[in-house]
């Protein structure tokens, strides 16, 4: 202590030899130097006794004291650990945790030095733990330290230091400015978090049976199915496939008692042709194009390439939204209008559409023939797409709004292609 107490009485002698060669030079005549009216600061000062000022500290610091201390630098690195981070740890229960360090600075580390804990949670664990061994510059060491883990459950984060002969705490990092930690968690171990799949791609590449499942499309045998005067000709009746899982609802949509949505797939070279007939007795449409899903209209979600989204579970390229619109009430007439992929977005005139309303039961048929082109394929049968059909619903007039969409799958999103059912392209004409 008696070092560190000489230190100030210097420091304030050496100030006022400052204060007096600065006041010294402004003088502005010979006239002999006269102190100021000491303040109290000065006055603390000058009341120091003299016989301290000029005593050097050499004198009263012994010699060997100096000696032992090492003025080189004391700097770790970190090598290893036990106790990993988030290692969970029956509450109360004792473990010890252990960091290998290597000495990276130029200071011997000698038993004199020691392991602190410095701040955080101390978990029970000692203030410090003496090395037990000198560990030169190059070399490294294993600490360890008992510990319990806290009785309530919770994550607890304790910093551990090591410390010099002299009290001089240092760790890791730049100029050993960085402490350790042991990081745990006390409580019964979390559950696994269940497996992330593998991109595993199934053979076919069908989607899950529970996204609405396999809907065949067969081959027309040169036969362009059609509908004319409420008849759909060349189609099963009723039309084989349903679409009635609610994927969507406004808050203000009352789900119609009376709604269903049926329909059929079948396919040429040069079209995917489509039947639907929704029982809606509430016809509503405002919108067209972009908007046109805030209407009374159908579409499909098709991927051209399902394997692909095993990997990227996101809209793609090869991922298809296609609306169509009966356009039965102004803006009038039937529209086909492409979401995604978003690069060839827009009103698609190429799909012939044949729309009519019908009743009863009140609603109305769409049939089209949607060119493969739109779709960037070209099947010869055989082909598995993924695939989802969908209707949507607005049944109060005056308005453009999408209270509810129908879907053929019950997991149905747009965004992640691999929640949709799966389209297969047979190359046999209907048994
Ligand atoms: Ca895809
Ligand atoms: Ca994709
Ligand atoms: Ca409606």
């Amino acid at each position: 202590m008696k070092p560190l107490l000489r230190k100030p009485m210097l420091a304030f002698a050496a100030l006022a030899l400052v204060l007096a060669a600065c006041t010294l030079p402004v003088a502005p005549t010979p006239t002999p130097f006269v102190f100021p009216t000491p303040n109290l600061t000065l006055t603390a000062l000058f009341q120091v006794p003299s016989t301290e000022i000029p005593v050097p500290a050499s004198t009263e610091v012994p010699a060997t004291a100096t000696s032992t201390y090492c003025t080189g630098t004391n700097l770790a690195n970190f090598v290893s650990e036990t106790i990993p981070d988030g290692t969970s740890i029956t509450p109360g229960a004792l473990f010890t945790k252990t960091w290998t360090l290597s000495n990276v600075g130029t200071c011997t580390w000698t038993t004199a030095y020691s392991l602190v804990f410095d701040s955080g949670s101390q978990m029970g664990g000692p203030a410090s733990v003496a090395l037990t061994a000198d560990v030169p510059p190059g070399s490294s060491v294993t600490l360890s330290a008992n510990l319990y883990a806290p009785s309530v459950v919770g994550s607890y984060q304790g910093y551990w230091r090591l410390s010099t002969d002299q009290g001089v705490r240092f760790g890791v990092g730049a100029g050993g400015a960085t402490a350790f930690w042991v990081k745990i968690y006390a409580g019964t171990p979390p559950p696994p978090a269940p497996p992330v799949p593998a991109c595993y791609v199934p053979k076919p590449p069908k989607r899950p049976s529970a996204n609405g499942g396999v809907v065949q499309a067969f081959y027309t045998g040169g036969v362009v199915p059609d509908t004319t005067d409420g008849n759909l000709i060349g189609w099963d009746s009723p039309l084989p496939y349903t679409a009635n899982h609610l994927v969507f609802k406004s808050s203000n949509y009352s789900v119609p008692s009376t709604f269903s949505v049926t329909y059929e797939l079948k396919w040429d070279a040069s079209n995917l042709y489509l039947a639907a007939r929704v029982v809606d007795p509430n016809y509503v449409q405002e919108a067209t194009g972009a908007n046109l899903y805030k209407g009374d209209s159908i579409d499909i979600l098709f991927d051209r390439d399902p394997a692909e989204d095993y990997c990227h579970r996101y809209l793609g390229e090869d991922d298809y939204q296609l609306g169509i619109s009966g356009g039965f009430t102004p803006p009038t007439g039937a529209t086909a209008h492409l979401w995604y992929p978003s690069s060839q977005a827009g009103d698609k005139v190429t799909v012939q559409i044949y729309a009519e309303q019908v009743s009863p039961p009140a609603g109305y048929l769409i049939v089209a023939a949607i060119p493969w082109s739109v779709l960037g394929v070209s099947p010869n049968g055989s082909e598995y797409y993924g695939f989802a059909f969908g209707v949507s619903d607005n049944d109060v007039s005056g308005t453009a709004q999408q209270q509810g969409l129908w879907s053929s799958d019950p997991y149905r999103l747009l965004t992640d292609p691999t929640t949709w059912g799966t389209l297969q392209i047979e190359i046999k004409t209907h048994p």
